[in-house]
C-alpha cells in the first residue's frame, strides 16, 4: 500500500488485516515465556523467548505487529508515530513488558554486557538508538518502576 505522503489526514483501515490480542493470547505470552530473549536476538528467532512474543514476531499471537495491521494504514508504516494511537498501543506494550517482568523477577536481560560485538546496541550496557542527546541503556531502563507504577495489571500475572 503506498500513501500519498502530504497534504493528506491521518490513515487508518481498522480490522483490515491483522487482529486485536485477546486477554487470553496476552496471558499466554507473559504465562509460557519465561526467559526475555534467545540466541540470535533477531525477529527470525521464532521460540523461546517474551521479546519476541511480545513484539509479535514469534508465535501466534503477534501482539505488538498485529494491532499495527490491524490498525492499518500509517499505523503500518514508518509514520506509525503520526497516528496518535500509536503512543496508546506501545504505552500498552511497556505495560505488558512491566506484567512480564512482574511474573518472572528473576529472569535476566539478553544479551549481556559481555556478548558479541554483531550485537553491538542491544546488549545491556550499550546505547540505544535515539535522537536525543541523552545515551540510555537497557540497564537504565530495566527498574521502570523508579519512575512510575502500573495500577493495571491485574490478572496478567
Ligand atoms: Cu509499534
Amino acid at each position: 500500500m503506498e500513501l500519498n505522503r502530504v497534504n493528506r489526514p491521518l490513515v487508518r483501515y481498522l480490522g483490515g488485516g491483522g487482529s486485536l490480542p485477546s486477554r487470553a493470547n496476552v496471558r499466554k505470552v507473559i504465562h509460557e515465556n519465561p526467559v526475555y530473549d534467545k540466541a540470535p536476538y533477531n525477529a527470525a528467532q521464532s521460540t523461546g523467548g517474551a521479546r519476541n512474543s511480545i513484539e509479535g514476531w514469534a508465535g501466534e499471537e503477534r501482539i505488538h505487529n498485529n494491532v499495527h495491521v490491524w490498525v492499518g494504514g500509517d499505523m503500518g508504516l514508518s509514520s506509525s508515530p503520526n497516528d496518535p494511537v500509536f503512543f496508546l498501543h506501545h504505552c500498552n506494550v511497556d505495560r505488558l513488558w512491566a506484567a512480564w517482568q512482574a511474573k518472572h523477577p528473576a529472569a535476566a536481560y539478553v544479551p549481556a554486557g559481555n556478548a558479541s560485538d554483531t550485537l553491538k546496541f542491544h546488549r545491556i550496557d550499550d546505547p540505544m538508538y535515539s535522537p536525543f542527546p541523552e545515551k540510555v541503556t537497557p540497564r537504565d531502563v530495566l527498574n521502570y518502576s523508579q519512575y512510575y507504577k502500573y495500577d493495571t495489571l491485574g490478572d496478567l500475572l
